[in-house]
């Protein structure tokens, strides 16, 4: 069993346990609470809080109840992308994860406030992390406050929603078919930024009294690594996703990148994130004596398995 298989079966019942207690009283509507519900708590893999959480791990620190909850945010946010991608003007997709999508089950409108109120309330989660049970253990409210304008950053018109802008440019007869503006414009913001922010969360997470210690230079080199270790595993996510779908794509006539380049070159590009973010661990693993790089070695090895 590798580190990350034996994480996964300790973390992954505690994630879904946060993200069901948050869901149940996630409206004043019992009725849209459960169509909240549906859409988060369908068997995702959970890959981004699993990510933040193995980076603390992978750190030696300890996961608290206020660091489990703030990791789980960033899923409410992929839940609502996913909800709004599927959507008829988007993707227009029936099923997701072999269920039917929120707007084939409920209906368009429905579908579109469940995503409004996953990606609202994903803010409600990050600020409301610290737990009166716990308050030994809370974090510092400058600290959710950052995480907050670093989520919304990643998630927003600089992150996801503008590499959806770019993508859904992608699915249309006059396609830049330019490898620069796929990865750069398309991928890197639709798919890396959102793990980027799971990635430096977890490395802010894990560093919650440097300030105090006065290392507050090695801190924010450890971010910004961390920050390219997630969007490096991001891109490669993102390639290996477009091999994976590659004849699908070819039905659907969206140019991924291996119809732009070939499945040889994207596999070589895949290949060469993969390489980078390894370099990350490496550097990481140098200039900090207690980090532990097994853990995230795994993250990148299970690119192309079945994660
Ligand atoms: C609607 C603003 C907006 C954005 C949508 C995430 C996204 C952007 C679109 C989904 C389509 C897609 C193929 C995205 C690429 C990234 C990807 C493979 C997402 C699926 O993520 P997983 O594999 O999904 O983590 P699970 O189901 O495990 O959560």
């Amino acid at each position: 069993m590798t580190k990350l298989a034996a994480f996964q079966s300790e973390w992954l019942p505690k994630i879904e346990q946060q993200l069901k207690q948050d869901l149940a009283v996630a409206s004043r509507d019992s009725d849209f609470s459960e169509m909240m519900a549906y859409a988060v708590l369908n068997g995702g893999k959970r890959l981004r809080p699993m990510l933040t959480l193995a980076v603390v791990a992978s750190f030696g620190q300890k996961i608290t109840p206020s660091i489990l909850k703030v990791a789980t945010a960033v899923e409410w946010v992929h839940a609502y992308s996913l909800v709004h991608d599927d959507l008829p003007a988007m993707d227009n997709d029936l099923f997701r994860r072999g269920k039917p999508s929120v707007h084939a089950q409920y209906g368009e409108a429905e579908a579109i406030l469940v995503g409004d109120a996953l990606l609202t309330g994903a803010f409600h989660v990050v600020s409301s992390a610290n737990s009166t049970d716990t308050e030994n253990e809370n974090i510092a409210a400058e600290e959710l406050l950052l995480l907050s304008q670093m989520l919304s950053y990643q998630a927003g018109a600089f992150g996801m929603v503008i590499g959806q802008v770019g993508d859904m440019k992608n699915h249309r007869p006059e396609a830049k078919n330019d490898v620069n503006w796929l990865l750069n414009d398309v991928y890197a913001p639709k798919t890396a930024a959102l793990l980027g922010f799971s990635a430096i969360a977890g490395s802010r997470l894990s560093h919650l009294n440097s300030v105090a210690d006065n290392c507050e230079i090695a801190t924010s080199t450890t971010n910004s690594a961390l920050l390219t270790f997630g969007i490096d595993f991001g891109m490669a996510f993102q390639i290996q996703d477009d091999l994976d779908d590659f004849d699908q794509d070819n039905v659907e006539k969206i140019t991924s990148l291996p119809h732009l380049i070939g499945i040889k070159a994207a596999s070589e590009k895949r290949d060469e994130y993969l390489t980078h973010a390894r370099q990350t661990l490496t550097d990481l693993a140098t200039q900090n004596l207690t980090f532990d790089r097994t853990l995230l070695d795994d993250f990148l090895n299970v690119i192309g398995d079945d994660i």
